[in-house]
């Protein structure tokens, strides 16, 4: 198995931003990386840390959210549209998934296609990925499960599978693709081109510029799931790094720049006060925020227009009536 900490010092900070495996369960926390966050002139700290058993829960929660439209919206749109992405893609697909979530969509994709070949789900994550490929093994015995341990934002080896698949198909669901910055995403999506090969594919989720007050309402639910999402990562630090964040003295706060075209989570100070983790002091100023999650949501032609930058040719691309949400199949030639 490669090595863990090593996989991590690759995913973690790039231009100051830190970059996210989204979806992934218990990505461990890396005492430097929390403090180089914490101690840069913006205060950071990565998306990745959300996902400890609580978070992962919590997310789960936020996804059943009647505010938060993108799970059954993307859910909706690969339902109704299946049957027609099964033709486009063709029989005896292997799907490499780019992170390992929730079994759902994928169980959705595995169903439509003609007779899968395979299912590799890619995740560092080793744990959580064995557990939910296990899983599907079971209930799809047709389809050769390999799961692959590895950082997906780097190019990796897929593995040999007992009958070779006629075609390489990417999945990357839930608008994931949001959580990196577009620079990230355009790197991102070349990874996935060579993946995929030529003549094969990628399938992706991507959440839609709309109406600014949806969006707001998406990430500021009534419930206050998303508020403790976002804190949840404090508690994480506490417990797991002995810091001593005070939740009760942050707030969530989830701002959307309509000309970036992103949410901006964070969490604010709500007075001036000293946290100390690892033994180092950090102070905080009142009102002063440490961005904690990016959200970018792309118009369709913002989105094709990168995705051919990264050597796609877009195929299809379906919404729902209410045009929140985008899923596109794309193609390399
Ligand atoms: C995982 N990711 C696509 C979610 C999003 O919408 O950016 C994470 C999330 N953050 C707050 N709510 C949901």
């Amino acid at each position: 198995m490669p090595d863990h900490d090593s996989q991590l010092a690759s995913i973690g900070f790039v231009d100051g931003v830190p970059l996210p495996p989204p979806d992934s369960r218990d990505v461990a926390l890396d005492a430097s990386e929390v403090l180089a966050g914490l101690t840069a002139p913006q205060k950071r700290l990565s998306p990745k840390w959300f996902y400890d058993q609580r978070g992962s829960e919590l997310f789960d929660e936020i996804c059943k959210l009647a505010e938060y439209y993108p799970t059954r919206t993307e859910l909706a749109v690969m339902r109704k549209h299946g049957a027609e992405l099964a033709d486009l893609v063709g029989p005896r697909a292997a799907v490499i998934e780019f992170g390992a979530g929730s079994n759902t969509k994928v169980r959705l994709l595995l169903d439509h296609l003609i007779e899968p070949a395979a299912y590799v789900p890619v995740d560092v994550s080793g744990e959580y990925l064995a557990q939910q490929a296990e899983e599907l093994a079971s209930d799809y015995p047709g389809v050769h499960v390999q799961p692959v341990v590895a950082d997906f934002t780097q190019p990796f080896e897929l593995p040999e599978h007992p009958v070779t698949p006629e075609t390489n198909l990417v999945f990357f669901p839930g608008s994931t693709i949001g959580n990196f910055t577009r620079a990230q995403a355009l790197e991102l999506l070349e990874v996935m081109a060579a993946e995929a090969k030529p003549g094969g594919g990628l399938l992706i989720g991507v959440d839609l510029r709309k109406d600014p007050a949806v969006i707001s309402a998406a990430y500021n639910d009534s419930r206050g799931v998303t508020a403790e999402f976002n804190l949840n990562v404090l508690a994480r630090l506490n417990r797991e790094l002995g810091a001593t964040f005070d939740l009760e003295r942050f707030r969530h706060e989830a701002v959307y720049d309509e000309d970036q075209g992103r949410i901006e989570m964070r969490l604010v100070s709500t007075c001036a006060q000293t946290v100390t983790i690892a033994s180092v002091d950090v102070p905080l100023e009142q009102d002063e925020y440490i961005i904690t999650e990016y959200s970018h949501k792309y118009s369709i032609d913002e989105f094709r227009a990168l995705a051919r930058r990264a050597g796609f040719v877009p195929a299809r691309t379906w919404v729902d009536d209410d045009i929140l949400f985008s899923v596109h199949y794309l193609k390399v030639q």
